[in-house]
């Protein structure tokens, strides 16, 4: 895993598993070239429970403002973090071997109310749009990453060819 701790993190990226990574990688890069610190974490619902707790009681005092959370199959991760937390999570379901990822969106997406998890789409699109919502959300307070924010955007309408080629 290549992007660890920065200095003065504002966005966590947790993930239960190595194997999240490849999926996860696509937040922690989003925010990379939009300029947000950040920070990523393996914490695992089922395998490292105390961790979980751990990270969970003790985000918001770390300094971070928005969680992303990632996992797949029966993805407990982002709705425990949420009910420890009243930083918002930002949940990205890991697309799984044996049901292609609808186990992880369901068991992330469908929280009861009270407890919110913001629920992306399943895989590497829903990471980068974690990231970017992450950003969307500190740029609130934050004039200089909205002109980034802009900036991004506007060069991805740029991108787009008139006619296809
Ligand atoms: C979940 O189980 C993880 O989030 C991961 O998506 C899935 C499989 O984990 P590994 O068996 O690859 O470690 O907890």
């Amino acid at each position: 895993m290549s992007e660890s701790a920065q200095v003065g993190a504002q966005v966590a990226i947790i993930m239960g598993s190595q194997s999240d990574w490849e999926t996860m990688k696509n937040a922690a890069a989003v925010l990379e070239k939009l300029g947000v610190a950040h920070e990523c974490r393996i914490v695992s619902a089922h395998r490292t429970p105390d961790r979980l707790v751990d990270f969970a009681k003790t985000a918001h005092t770390a300094g971070f403002k928005v969680v992303i959370a990632g996992a797949g199959g029966a993805a407990h991760l982002p709705g425990m973090v949420a009910s420890m937390t009243h930083l918002p999570v930002l949940g990205v379901p890991v697309e799984s071997k044996a049901l292609k990822g609808m186990d992880s969106l369901l068991s992330i997406v469908q929280m009861p109310g009270g407890i919110p998890v913001g629920t992306l789409a399943i895989g590497a699109p829903g990471a980068t749009n974690a990231g970017i919502l992450a950003a969307s959300i500190l740029a609130t307070t934050d004039a200089a990453l909205a002109q980034r924010l802009i900036a991004f955007r506007q060069a991805q309408t740029d991108a787009v060819a008139e006619r296809p080629q």
